[in-house]
């Protein structure tokens, strides 16, 4: 069976492509190229003359279809819609969650022009894979042009309780629409359980265990976690860190024999950046004979700019990490170090290797691929320590990890100090746990199993389960 993946995004690789930012792109891109198929989506760009066509591109096995979307849509369909309203409120941040009715209908717009035009490339065996919260209603609007092939969906990003969707205006009608798929997979049991819930009790559906039946059709709703390369994220590391390339080799210049503790995101609210760095500075404050010892580099390339909330918490980042540097640091020794660009994967892989603790800590995550990254990044004979939010997803597999409440300043302090100062025996056996676990379950895997239980192959896709 052919595959048939779509996302909000589609980038077409280039050769010359070094720096790629955002799990869902790294994810996928893999996961296409093993198996060859379709890819279909938005290209990035906007241009008017509606309806904007469909450009096709091959690329070594995979076809890359993409259309692009006019300025209305990109405002309400994606900054409105999908980041200003279903992206806070899925994390949880009721207060940052901005619904406008225009939003809504060009969200819906934009996701039935994409079903017009997918249902026009499909050919009959084709299985259909479909990404995030930008695209919750496409297979009902395939199903409505005809389209009876097998289709899933995979959700990125937390599902909430039904009491939270429930502020949403129209969710119900939204919600109903996942009964459309016929596998929905979700990153933890926590939000499979929330989707279900959320189909009982704000849509009436009826459900056995995995199962949601709602009117003619039924749907299976289960956790796949979704993991990394590991092997080759290991490989990359142990290369970097034998190259040293330009910015680790600077790096280690920089820094000397201080220890370094590092964090990873893309510059959203959802990852914590701002309550990590005063974290970082509680540390400091509370431990004096730290200081001087330890650096806090925080790579974080902006995203989503034009999204109000994200240029504020651009400020907010330069604003604290300013004041902490100024208020603590000396003159040979800077506590913070904020970087906001993207880095390549191999720059990045060593950079992890050659940070003593990895600061993973957003206030809600679906999973966290960083945390994946950094576990696979170290030296197996001399590991550093992750330090993970218990509200990220991955805190459900990776509990060898110091796991902590990010709202909770203090523990997110100590734990620092303890992760610094942690044994190298305890490190080892932390490490080889984690690392047993991400292996055992990477990006390999994960669509593996996806897939499998996608075809209907549901029994084999248990057994695999681990
Ligand atoms: P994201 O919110 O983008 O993904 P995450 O899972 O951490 O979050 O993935 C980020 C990716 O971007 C990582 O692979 C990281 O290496 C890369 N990256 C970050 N900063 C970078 C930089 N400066 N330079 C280069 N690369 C950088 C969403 C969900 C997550 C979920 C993923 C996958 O929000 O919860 O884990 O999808 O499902």
């Amino acid at each position: 069976m052919r595959l048939v993946i779509v996302s909000n995004r589609v980038t077409i690789p280039d050769r010359h492509e070094k720096v790629m930012a955002g799990g869902l792109a790294v994810a996928l891109r893999e996961a296409l190229e093993q198996r060859g198929g379709l890819w279909f989506g938005w290209s990035g760009a906007v241009s008017e003359g509606a309806p904007a066509p469909v450009r096709q591109v091959e690329h070594g096995n995979v076809t890359y279809a993409v259309t692009d979307l006019s300025e209305a849509e990109r405002q309400s369909y994606y900054l409105g819609f999908s980041n200003r309203a279903l992206w806070p409120l899925m994390h949880y941040r009721l207060g940052l969650t901005e619904f406008q009715r225009s939003d809504y209908m060009g969200y819906l717009g934009v996701n039935r022009r994409f079903a017009r035009a997918l249902a026009g490339l499909i050919k009959p065996d084709d299985m259909i894979w479909i990404h995030d919260y930008h695209l919750i209603p496409l297979a009902a609007e395939l199903r409505r042009r005809g389209v009876t092939n097998r289709i899933g969906y995979f959700h990125h990003i937390p599902w909430p309780a039904a009491e939270i969707m429930g502020v949403l205006p129209f969710s119900a009608t939204l919600i109903r629409t996942m009964a459309a798929y016929d596998l929905v997979g979700m990153q933890t049991e926590v939000d499979a359980r929330n989707l279900i819930d959320g189909l009982v009790s704000l849509c009436g559906a009826r459900s056995d265990g995995r199962r949601v039946r709602l009117g003619p059709r039924e749907t299976t709703v289960r956790a796949f976690p979704i993991g990394i390369d590991v092997e080759g994220f290991r490989r990359l590391a142990a290369a970097s860190a034998r190259q040293a390339t330009t910015p680790l080799r600077a790096t280690r210049e920089s820094l000397g024999q201080r220890k370094l503790v590092i964090g990873v995101d893309r510059l959203d609210y959802s990852k914590g950046i701002v309550q990590r760095l005063e974290a970082f500075g509680e540390f400091l404050r509370d431990h004096p004979e730290e200081r001087g010892r330890v650096s806090l580099l925080q790579i974080a390339p902006p995203s989503r700019s034009d999204v109000p909330e994200y240029a504020d918490l651009d400020r907010q980042s330069d604003e604290v990490a300013g004041r902490l540097n100024a208020q603590l640091g000396e003159f040979d020794w800077t506590p913070i170090r904020v970087v906001k660009k993207a880095y390549s994967r191999k720059a990045l892989a060593g950079f992890y290797r050659r940070a003593q603790v990895g600061l993973v800590t957003p206030m809600r995550d679906g999973m966290n691929l960083v945390a994946k990254e950094y576990i696979a990044a170290q030296d197996p004979a001399d590991p550093g320590v992750l330090v993970l939010s218990r509200f990220a997803g991955a805190a459900q597999q990776m509990s060898e990890a110091l796991i902590v409440n990010p709202f909770d300043s203090h523990e997110v302090a100590e734990a620092i100090r303890t992760a610094l100062a942690m044994p190298k025996t305890e490190r080892i056996r932390r490490f080889e746990k984690l690392y047993a676990i991400i292996a055992a379950t990477d990006i390999d895997w994960w669509t593996r199993q996806y897939l499998l239980a996608l075809s209907g192959e549901a029994g084999a896709a248990e057994a695999l389960a681990v």
